[in-house]
């Protein structure tokens, strides 16, 4: 045992993100030499039963079928919310009001004066060392933070192009059920805030700048859908569930958008459930006038690199492999060539979470982030209905 402080975590939702969540917390203390140990000391879900065995199977010492339950529990200082966004906001803003610091899966919200009321709320409680962070993983894959810092050291120059594709395929099939990804009460929108919101996050991550405009489009190609069984566990990505009757399905399926940079780069966007055979392509491509990186989900442990200064004779895209103990996050991990997978970035998104808290450092994505990409997302949309006009992203 150490004698280092706890931190206790209550966890809310335990679907996909509550189980990638879960290997996080579990994890990272573990992996990294952390300053205090968090504890998975409550899982909250709305059917006891159900909680329970999730909780048993996930690592969660106890269960809850309230949230509001951990709002007055002393020994839970953090709560990771993993629920959809329609409950992102309430959740939230009571947590950081009652003095817990808050995990929120992204998208920050499903509107933007959500965000704007979780973001003020993140501020007033950062006053009194509260801390707030939005969940956009895949900043936390070693070669995306990488792009990041070769960007920042001027190895592509100046940047003009950024190239964003997030691909999926799981709702080709127009009898997959209406779950809530596909309902705008519940999603706020479809692929652009589930997988959209990524691309947008990770590109002004990689760059370092924010986008100021937009131009986008945006298609449903299935217009109705079953309706998913009520059952425990009916609500995520696989289409087992389906009933009988047919519901509308009230978000996008595929949206595009071009951008501005605020520094000057221009990029092109694309989100989409349709891209048949695509199981999670997140692609983003980087063109500066003195080089160029690709970084690929589906080869996440690498990242390609044109360096445009080398002479023409040997100049080419090269592949940097990314597990130097020298690169982010994998001092931690294991010898060089020891590839790492998807859940990493969780168990990374732990450790930086954790690490902020206890010495009051920087912590990013912040909930103004958040709002800045919720932002971003509404103007797309309004863009989308306006005749794909221009949208400035205000300040
Ligand atoms: C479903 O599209 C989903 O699980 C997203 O919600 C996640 O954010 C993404 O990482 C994988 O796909």
């Amino acid at each position: 045992m150490t004698d280092k402080p706890t931190l206790g975590v209550g966890m809310v939702g335990y679907a996909f993100m509550g189980r990638a969540h879960s290997i996080g917390w579990r994890t990272a203390p573990s992996v990294f030499d952390l300053p205090v140990r968090p504890e998975m000391r409550a899982l909250v879900g709305r059917n006891s039963q159900a909680t329970a065995a999730a909780a048993a199977a996930l690592g969660w010492a106890d269960t809850e079928t309230d949230w509001r339950a951990l709002l007055d529990r002393d020994d839970i200082d953090l709560i990771d919310i993993c629920t959809p966004g329609d409950t992102h906001a309430e959740i939230a803003i009571a947590a950081l009001a009652a003095g817990k610091h808050v995990l929120c899966e992204k998208p920050l919200a499903n509107t933007v004066s959500e965000a704007e009321a979780m973001a003020a709320a993140a501020a007033e409680a950062e006053r009194s060392g509260v801390r707030a962070m939005v969940g956009f993983n895949y900043r936390r894959v070693p070669a995306a933070a990488l792009a990041r810092e070769l960007i920042a050291a001027g190895r592509l120059g100046t940047v003009r192009h950024v190239r964003a594709v997030y691909l999926q395929d799981w709702i080709v099939d127009p009898q997959f059920p209406l779950v809530w990804r596909l309902r705008k009460d519940a999603a706020g929108s479809g692929a652009l805030g589930d997988i959209g919101a990524h691309i947008i996050d990770l590109a002004q991550f990689m760059l370092g700048e924010k986008i100021s405009g937009v131009s986008g489009l945006t298609e449903t190609f299935v217009k109705t859908r079953p309706l998913p069984e009520a059952t425990p566990g009916a609500a995520g990505l696989s289409g087992s569930s389906r009933g009988t009757e047919v519901g509308e399905v009230t978000v996008d399926d595929a949206t595009l958008f071009t951008a501005r940079f605020a520094g000057g780069a221009v990029g092109s966007f694309e989100a989409t459930r349709f891209a048949t055979g695509r199981k999670n392509e997140l692609r983003i491509e980087v063109n500066g006038s003195a080089g160029s990186l690709v970084f690929d989900m589906e080869s996440m442990n690498e990242l390609l690199f044109y360096d445009g200064t080398e002479p023409d004779q040997t100049a080419g895209f090269r592949k940097i492999l990314v597990t130097e103990p020298t690169h982010p996050y994998l001092h931690a991990w294991w010898p060089p060539g020891h590839l790492l997978g998807w859940d990493h970035s969780f168990v990374h998104e732990v450790r930086d979470l954790v690490t902020a808290i206890a010495d009051g450092g920087e912590l990013r994505p912040s909930f103004a982030d958040g709002l800045q990409v919720q932002r971003v997302l509404q103007a797309v949309l309004e863009s989308a209905e306006k005749s794909s006009s221009w949208q400035q992203i205000p300040d």
